[in-house]
């Protein structure tokens, strides 16, 4: 049986892939942080319970930043696969916490390579890992981005991505270890974190329908994502570890628009027309330096790992705001 190892399996990805995986009769192990509340609450269905016989899904205490533990676990479990998501993940937040999230979402990737080299050289075991890498390496760089675009990172969290990414590459070719970047643009669901831009305009709406809030508070409506339907990129991550080479592959739709657009379009699906109303301007959710215009060109990804994104942007808005109107109780 394979077995895969996850950080950042409590996250919106995280959660996807766990149910991928034993769907494709994997063993899975994934690292949670200790913390004073559930932080569990988006694997909960996929839990099971280690005492049981024939168990396959199994999570251990650790943090990025304690290089001992991940290393261990590594030595103990035997890995084939290990799939790095864990990170300081939100680009706004990253300014206020520079130095963490270089900590957490740059160096978390070099214990673990360091760890799989110590690993690999002392038992002969082979593992693949898998970077998470992010479109937001591309920061300035014109659009549309692939491969072979020059990164221009714009935040603390996009330099300590670029640092994961050279980092990841490196080791493949020091060591041959089979490391991959999946250079990812957005991808949403009714999983994403509440204060990512597409899931707090969704609950948003959703909690102005049913009347617990009057307004949506944002920052800049003019920046353009590619915005794709998480699940499915799942599903690349996984295919890149498949593939016969470890090649760094691009994962979008090849589509971008706006955060007005998803605004007009999330509030029109709910019936609001006059959404204008309903939205206020206010400056601390504009960044120091913005990412204006991220279009994913996926056609590597197409021609090598035969994926390309099936859920079109309109359908994305539809999905996740009415799984929000759900959980608030809304018939539609
Ligand atoms: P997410 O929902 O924010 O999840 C991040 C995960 O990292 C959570 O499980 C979190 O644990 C964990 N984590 C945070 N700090 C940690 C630490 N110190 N040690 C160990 N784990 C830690 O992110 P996501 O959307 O699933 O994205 C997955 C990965 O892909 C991230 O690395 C992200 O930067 C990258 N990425 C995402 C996108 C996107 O559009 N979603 C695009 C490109 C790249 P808690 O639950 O305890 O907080
Ligand atoms: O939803 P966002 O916070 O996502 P962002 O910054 O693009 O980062 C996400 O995608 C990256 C891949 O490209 C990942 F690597 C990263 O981990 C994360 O998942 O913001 C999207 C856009 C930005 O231009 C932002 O300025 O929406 C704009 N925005 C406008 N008002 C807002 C808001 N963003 C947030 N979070 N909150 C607002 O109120």
């Amino acid at each position: 049986m394979r077995k895969a190892l996850i950080t950042g399996v409590t996250g919106q990805d995280g959660s996807y892939l766990v149910e991928l995986l034993l769907g494709e009769g994997y063993e899975v192990h994934g690292i949670i942080r200790r913390a004073s509340t559930f932080n569990t609450s988006r694997i909960e269905h996929v839990y099971q319970d280690p005492h049981v016989e024939g168990t396959r899904f199994f999570l251990h205490y650790g943090d990025l930043a304690d290089a001992n533990t991940i290393r261990k676990l590594i030595y103990k479990i035997r890995p084939d696969e290990i799939y790095n998501f864990g990170a300081q993940s939100h680009v706004r937040v990253s300014f206020d916490i520079p130095e963490y999230t270089a900590n957490i979402t740059g160096l978390g990737a070099l214990r673990i390579l360091e760890a799989i080299k110590d690993y690999e050289g002392e038992t002969g075991a082979k593992v693949k890992f898998y970077q998470a890498s992010s479109s937001e390496l591309f920061g300035s760089a014109p659009p549309p981005q692939n491969e072979l675009t020059p990164f221009q990172p714009r935040s603390p969290y996009g330099v300590a991505k670029l640092f994961a990414f050279h980092t990841t590459k490196n080791y493949r070719e020091a060591y041959g270890i089979f490391a991959v970047n999946g250079i990812l643009f957005n991808h949403e669901s009714p999983r994403r974190g509440e204060t990512f831009v597409t899931r707090k305009i969704t609950k948003g709406i959703a909690d102005i329908v049913a009347g617990r809030a009057d307004k949506i508070y944002l920052g800049n409506l003019d920046a353009k994502r590619d915005w794709g339907y998480a699940p499915e990129f799942v599903e690349a991550m996984w295919r890149m570890l498949q593939h016969e080479a470890p090649e760094d592959f691009v994962i979008g739709t090849g589509e971008a628009h706006t955060v007005r657009e998803f605004c007009e379009l999330g509030f029109h699906h709910a019936g609001i027309g006059d959404w204008q109303k309903y939205v206020a301007i206010v400056h601390r959710y504009f960044r120091p330096t913005e990412v204006d215009y991220l279009l994913a060109d996926p056609r590597k990804a197409r021609e090598k790992l035969g994926w390309y994104a099936r859920t079109k942007f309109a359908d994305l808005v539809k999905i996740m705001v009415d799984a929000d109107m759900k959980i608030n109780g809304v018939k539609q």
